[in-house]
């Protein structure tokens, strides 16, 4: 039977516009979907450098403003792929004309932009998703059946890194393409929003809601160069971040993120422990689930490191044979499929846009108490 197309239009060709776009090439060919999503069309300022991009993924045709491309009769669904600042724009008006809509993260640069993105999904009735693709590691997705399973019981404690060494240089400009991260305008945040966030996206899935944080940031380069105006300028962005929090739950927590970590380029840890289990993982060794239980019998009792390259464990069975691993590219493969298979069903694909509020209501209240000093209590999505 023919498949039913999804006809995409993406805005933006950088780094997540391809991770996009390859996620939406290769989602039908290694899962059952009802539907094949069809590369519409690109949308980005630079005529030529989209025209190029375009060719190289298989787009069937390329915008330069991307309110041309929302108002498209033959786009289902706008994928924000852009930098930070254009996501609440872009999402309200793909809502209001009752487009899918998909967006990079973290979903706005505040809680208060956000909510104003969920209001027009929800008001819209809109299939929503928000890109926090490191849900779909098929080991974190393990850890979180174990969890359901209540394998671990009373959760006490949850800790977490996303580390970086990607700006300790003085010379590293601020601004402009590949660089709006350092730029706040464009960012709203510095590490808080690029990493925290997603260390925080994935707490609040596994561990539940966080009540209340206590943080401290830090900015180690003051000024830089802006590349857009070719003029030193202070940086406001937080080069690292640190929070202690609490849980819903009654477990406690340490989150930490920087740029600053010399050596490591993406490391992404995860540990929680429970009365019954512990467990940790880390995006450098992304296949590999460290677990230990309890419960084993006294003398075999330890950690165990599973490799989770066999077919019963999640999303495995749909690629190689057990053993061969998969990489980065595949958890944004899976949010595909994942989001296109809930079409079917009704059920929200996770994490929605209120899912993505969640989040930055915690990175809010970061932000705020790296200011006030203060335990600051986190607003309810
Ligand atoms: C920053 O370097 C960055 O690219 C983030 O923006 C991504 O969200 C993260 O997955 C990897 O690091």
């Amino acid at each position: 039977m023919s498949k039913k197309e999804l006809n995409v239009g993406i805005v933006g060709y950088g780094f997540m516009g391809r991770t996009h776009s390859n996620a939406y090439l290769q989602a039908p060919r290694f899962f059952d979907l009802k539907y094949r999503p069809v590369l519409k069309a690109v949308c980005a300022r630079s005529a030529d450098r989209v025209r190029a991009f375009a060719d190289n993924w298989g787009y069937q045709s390329i915008e330069t403003d991307w309110r041309v491309l929302v108002a498209r009769k033959d786009i289902d669904l706008i994928d924000i792929a852009s930098p930070n600042d254009t996501h609440a724009e872009i999402a309200i008006a793909a809502a209001k004309a009752g487009k899918m809509v998909l967006c990079e993260k973290p979903l706005g640069r505040t809680a208060v932009e956000a909510s104003a993105m969920v209001e027009a999904v929800e008001k819209a009735s809109v299939p929503n998703m928000v890109w926090y693709n490191y849900r779909r590691v098929p080991a974190v997705m393990l850890l979180k059946k174990l969890l359901d399973e209540n394998r671990f019981g009373r959760i006490f404690h949850y800790r977490s890194q996303f580390l970086q060494d990607w700006t300790i240089s003085q010379d590293l400009p601020q601004g402009g393409e590949g660089l709006w991260r350092l730029d706040s305008t464009v960012a709203g945040s510095g590490v808080t929003g690029d990493l925290l966030a997603h260390n925080i996206d994935m707490a609040l899935w596994l561990n539940g809601p966080i009540v209340e944080v206590t943080a401290m940031t830090e900015t180690f380069i003051k000024e830089r160069k802006h590349n857009l105006t070719g003029n030193v300028e202070p940086v406001k962005i937080d080069d690292a971040s640190a929070f202690l929090c609490r849980f819903e739950n009654g477990s406690m927590a340490l989150f930490e993120a920087t740029r600053y970590a010399r050596g490591h380029k993406a490391l992404f840890t995860l540990e929680i422990n429970g009365e019954r289990a512990s467990a940790s993982w880390d995006l450098h060794d992304l296949h590999r689930l460290s677990y230990f239980d309890h419960r084993d019998e006294g003398q075999l009792r330890g950690w165990k490191n599973i490799h989770i390259t066999d077919g019963d464990h999640p999303y495995m069975k749909n690629w190689w044979v057990p053993g061969l691993q998969i990489g980065y590219e595949h958890t944004f493969i899976h949010q595909v499929a994942d989001f296109i298979s809930a079409l079917d069903t009704g059920n929200a694909p996770a994490p929605t846009f209120r899912d993505g509020l969640a989040t930055e209501h915690v990175t809010d209240a970061v932000l705020k108490s790296a200011k006030t000093k203060q335990w600051e209590r986190v607003g309810v999505a």
